[in-house]
């Protein structure tokens, strides 16, 4: 583990005058590591949610002292109190995994009826975006890597097709992507949907990369990405894409909704991350679960009025272009 310097960093407020954030859960976060059970001792961050039949089912990134990573399993009433199996449900199996399987986004698709899970297969190799599939969410079939020869990662599938093929976001360095596919094996017809905004030497002006399953609204697919600047901070923001044509952006706001500021945010494996895989619809609110500094779970939230009255409407927003 590196020992990093305690740098509370200033804060980089957004000068477009939006207020909108998300805001911390009183009882985030909601997940932290066990040091009894050697899988998950260290970090456990970057989970996937999805609720589904009345309860909330969390798979999340876990490291121990090799730091090799494994995706555990908890479930939930209220999305808060969160109950773990006592062993992790993927394990690094296949050569390509051998140094962790990590990242976890699970898709309930509506087309299919079953679930996915998009996670970023670790190994000599290097990194590769992997799929697998399951009907209760505890045993996997893996589909296998989904694009290889390169280092990409940060892929989610869409809750259902589009245009009558499977969607699915991913990162190729900096850039948001979105690829097509019949038969979730050959994917193609890749585009650019985000790049990162050097020009505004903003928070978002080196990387970015999506967040959780896309939602459906009747003005376009909300999404929550994340970014991160020079000084490698990790922040959060939203954007809206058109239905019809993912690729195509509607809207943009220049600010972000969430920043690195408490302690185990600012301090832990990696300094300075809010990283999310998950961002349910729960009721009339929006949930985002995200790992903070790469080391614990936790929960903002937001209306899910207000996220999209802040993409619709946000006065430095992106037009479409
Ligand atoms: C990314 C991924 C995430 C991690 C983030 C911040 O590249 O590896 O798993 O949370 O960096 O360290």
């Amino acid at each position: 583990m590196t020992d990093h310097v305690f740098d509370p960093l200033p804060t980089l407020r957004a000068d477009d005058g939006s207020r909108f954030q998300l805001r911390r859960h009183p009882r985030s976060p909601v997940l932290r590591p066990n040091p009894l059970h050697p899988w998950e001792a260290v970090n456990v961050f970057n989970a996937a949610v999805v609720e589904h039949a009345g309860l909330f089912y969390m798979h999340f990134r876990a490291q121990g002292l090799d730091y090799v990573s494994s995706i555990g399993y908890a479930v939930s009433q209220d999305g808060l109190d969160w109950n773990k199996l006592e062993r992790p449900v993927l394990v690094p199996q296949e050569d390509y995994e051998a140094r962790g399987v990590e990242d976890p986004r699970v898709t309930w698709h509506q087309d299919d009826g079953c679930f996915y899970m998009a996670y970023t297969a670790y190994s000599k190799l290097g990194i590769m975006p992997c799929l697998a599939r399951s009907h209760n969410l505890i045993s996997w079939e893996r589909l296998g890597p989904v694009i290889r020869g390169e280092d990409n990662k940060d892929h989610v599938l869409f809750p259902r097709k589009v245009g009558g093929r499977y969607a699915m976001f991913h990162r190729r360095p900096p850039n948001i992507w979105i690829s097509y596919s019949g038969d979730l094996l050959n994917w193609t017809d890749d585009e650019v949907v985000m790049a990162p905004r050097p020009e505004l030497g903003a928070w978002d002006e080196k990387r970015v990369g999506a967040g959780g399953v896309p939602i459906e609204t009747p003005h376009g697919w909300l999404v929550l990405y994340h970014a991160y600047d020079n000084r490698h901070v990790y922040r959060l923001s939203a954007a809206l894409l058109d239905l019809q044509d993912p690729a195509r952006v509607l809207s943009r706001p220049r600010a972000f909704l969430l920043e690195p500021s408490e302690t185990w945010e600012i301090r832990g494996d990696v300094p300075n991350v809010c990283f999310s895989c998950a961002n349910p619809r729960v009721g009339e609110e929006v949930w985002v679960y995200y790992g903070g500094a790469d080391r614990m779970v936790g929960l903002a939230t937001c209306s899910y009025q207000g996220l999209l009255d802040f993409v619709l409407n946000d006065p430095g927003a992106q037009p479409p272009g």
